[in-house]
């Protein structure tokens, strides 16, 4: 394979000639050989210098640059769709289709999506992030286009690491049995954030690492720029000689085994070779497979060298080193990699489960201590849950690390092939609540509200790292069915010691003495917030009682009675307020015959537009000063009036009442004198 010049950061001293004059896929087929290469390099370092400022996905975008220039080449976007799986890789994609000018605001609030964004361009077909839908998106539209009577391919770029996921394989039992046109171009890089895992991963790399093969792709390009007249022809004599020398080196046809037409491998890096390739799919007017093998984070000699997992997603980094700007804080993430490993230490029935993202849920360090214990399952969160199933049938006790959007796909796994079992699984959600800048797929906003349904399902929600730390132990110790942790991606903030505790339930804050006007319940990390909040309801003239139920899941009947001795009782949630832990509490209490005011703070069920976390939150009411007013105004309005919010529900996404008067605090001592 070429080497690129390698440049850490350095701005090319012809910076964006090429680049610049292109606004639209049709720019860049009156380009020279020369100038694909100056383009290609170009992308690079806008890539580096864009991403180190706002954060982003490099590697995978470095890794696809002239994959997507000739795509662009080759197809008629966006009449011939282009979907790329999963999405965190067509920022090439977005460049070279009209929005350059966005990266400056990459992920953030109003600005570009990190993402593929059918508001931003007709380009985008799909608004994935996902994985592995891409094949059965395609597979639909070709569909669609021959009812239609149209006949236009459909292209579906596809990781190998996407490809363990079992959506593919759905979709390419059907797409190879009919006689469509998807082509399917397999970005085959050798990784998802770790080296892909698996036989499917054996597969394909089966051929590419045969050094004789890549020893000889090499030299013919290396000499290549040397003869550019014969160049592209010589090149392809050649690499039509290889493709035979594959064909005897190639481990038997997957894809072929499947009936589908494979073109390849082709080098990912080599424009000529990819339209060749490209050019021949498209002719054969059916599906088809392109094997393409780029290399993650080419180019960008700190990502290259980034052994984790190739610069993948970074935050905001020094473009010269690759280094972050800062160290992130203390997460969640590693007080659980470090707990587990401990308990594990003591336990030999524990093991550990990811699907295909060891070191961003922490399991990277449980994997080192105890490789034998532990299980990379590929991007297949329905598989890990029912596998894990399988391992609790065994004897052991699993731990399945997720983020908390990717449960969604697993969810009747872990309903009826763990639940229904009463199996002792243990899955802990990483990324629960507000995530913020990936957008509206990666918010851990379900995860609450889907998990109330499941019967015999515990759920826990720390606050803190101490609660982490108990609360994963007995969740550990549960035989009798699955339990779940779940926690955000924000840093962990200080320990909020517990003042007590009532049967189980922390209680966090409480008047020194006399009655509760308010009993606010915070769920996991919204503790910090609502104590925060509760000085602008003790400020209002109102008493406040603050408590954390830790088991959010089945309600502790010792809320009923916490609750019996306030006047207002107010749920705080990151999750969906509809169907959430508040509602779930609020039903309880009915349930118990108990009429206390009710209110529910949490997420609006919509989509949540990516952004910081902090202005996400903002957005939807869950910040300190919108649960401070909002208790209060509650507060006062339950005082100031008789039965009118008495049982009501309101999540973050309704206005309410106005600002705090002097008639509000006045409300305050009457409400304090219902004391009901
Ligand atoms: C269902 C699902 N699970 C997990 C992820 C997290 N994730 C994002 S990218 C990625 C790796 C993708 O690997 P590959 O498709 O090979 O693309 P590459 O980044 O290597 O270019 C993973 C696991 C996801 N997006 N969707």
């Amino acid at each position: 394979m070429v080497r690129m010049p390698t440049h850490a950061g350095r701005r090319l001293s012809t910076v964006s000639e090429v680049l610049r004059r292109i606004t639209q896929p049709a720019d860049l087929r009156g380009l020279t050989p020369s100038e694909l290469a100056q383009l290609s390099a170009e992308i690079r370092d806008f890539l580096v210098q864009k991403v180190a400022r706002t954060g982003g996905h490099l590697g995978p975008n470095l890794g696809a640059v002239e994959l997507t220039i000739a795509l662009h080449r080759i197809f008629d976007s966006p009449s011939e769709p282009i979907l790329f799986d999963t999405g965190h890789q067509a920022y090439v994609h977005k460049m070279l289709t009209g929005r350059q000018d966005g990266f400056d605001q990459l992920k953030q609030t109003g600005g570009l999506s990190g993402y593929p964004s059918r508001a931003e361009s007709p380009h985008d077909w799909i608004e994935n992030s996902h994985a592995s839908t891409a094949l059965s998106y395609a597979d639909g539209m070709a569909k669609a286009f021959q009812v239609r009577g149209e006949r236009r391919p459909v292209i579906a770029v596809v990781g190998d690491g996407a490809l363990t996921g079992g959506m593919c394989w759905e979709a390419l039992n059907n797409i190879a049995a009919a006689d469509r046109p998807v082509i399917i171009v397999v970005n085959d890089n050798g990784r998802s954030y770790d080296p892909t895992s698996g036989r499917l991963a054996e597969r394909l790399a089966g051929l590419r690492l045969r050094p004789g093969y890549e020893r000889m792709l090499g030299s013919v390009k290396s000499n290549l720029p040397r003869v550019p007249v014969v160049g592209p022809p010589l090149y392809e004599t050649l690499h039509g000689m290889k493709r035979g020398m594959k064909d005897l080196l190639a481990p038997q046809g997957m894809f072929e085994d499947f009936g589908l037409k494979y073109v390849g491998p082709v080098d990912g890096h080599d424009i000529v070779a990819l339209e060749t390739a490209l050019r021949q799919a498209r002719q054969f007017d059916g599906p088809i497979v392109v094997h393409c093998v780029t290399r993650k984070g080419y180019g960008y000699r700190p990502a290259e060298d980034d052994e984790a997992d190739q610069m993948h997603g970074p935050g905001a980094f020094d473009p010269q080193t690759g280094r972050p700007l800062s160290s992130g804080g203390r997460r969640w993430t590693g007080v659980f990699a470090e707990e587990l490993v401990a308990i594990a230490e003591q336990r030999d029935d524990i093991v550990a489960i990811t699907a295909a993202m060891s070191e961003p849920t922490g399991l990277k360090r449980f994997a080192a201590r105890f490789p034998n214990r532990f299980y990379d399952v590929g991007i297949a969160e329905q598989h890990a849950l029912t596998s894990a199933a399988g391992l609790a049938s065994g004897g052991l006790h699993p731990v399945v690390a997720l983020y908390a959007t990717f449960l969604n796909r697993a969810f009747d796994q872990l309903l009826m092939d763990v639940a229904l079992h009463r199996l002792p699984v243990t899955v802990v959600l990483d990324r629960a609540g507000l995530t913020g800048d990936d957008g509206p797929s990666h918010n851990g906003m379900w995860d609450l509200a889907l998990l109330g349904m499941v019967p015999g399902l515990r759920l826990a929600a720390p606050r803190d790292e101490p609660t982490l730390r108990a609360e994963l132990n007995e969740a550990l110790d549960h035989a009798d069915g699955p339990t779940v942790l779940r926690y955000p991606k924000t840093p962990l903030g200080d320990d909020i010691p517990a003042l007590r505790s009532v049967d189980g339930v922390d209680v966090l804050a409480e008047p020194d003495e006399g009655p509760v006007d308010v009993l606010v319940v915070a769920i996991g990390a919204t503790a910090a917030t609502v104590l925060d909040a509760a000085a602008a309801v003790r400020q209002a003239g109102f008493t406040i009682r603050i408590v954390d139920p830790r088991w959010v899941k089945p309600v502790n009947p010792a809320l009923v009675e916490l609750a019996r001795s306030a006047s207002l009782v107010v749920t705080v949630e990151d999750g969906v307020v509809d169907g959430g832990v508040g509602s779930r509490i609020t039903s309880t209490l009915r349930a118990a015959n108990l009429d206390v005011a009710t209110r529910e703070i949490g997420v609006p069920v919509r989509f949540l537009d990516h952004g910081k976390v902090k202005d996400v939150a903002a957005g939807v009411g869950l910040t300190v000063l919108d649960i401070g007013r909002r208790i209060v105004e509650w507060s006062a309005r339950i005082a100031g009036t008789d039965d009118s919010g008495v049982g009501g529900s309101e999540g973050t996404n309704e206005a309410d009442g106005g600002e705090l008067g002097r008639t509000d605090v006045s409300a305050a001592d009457e409400l304090r004198q219902r004391g009901d």
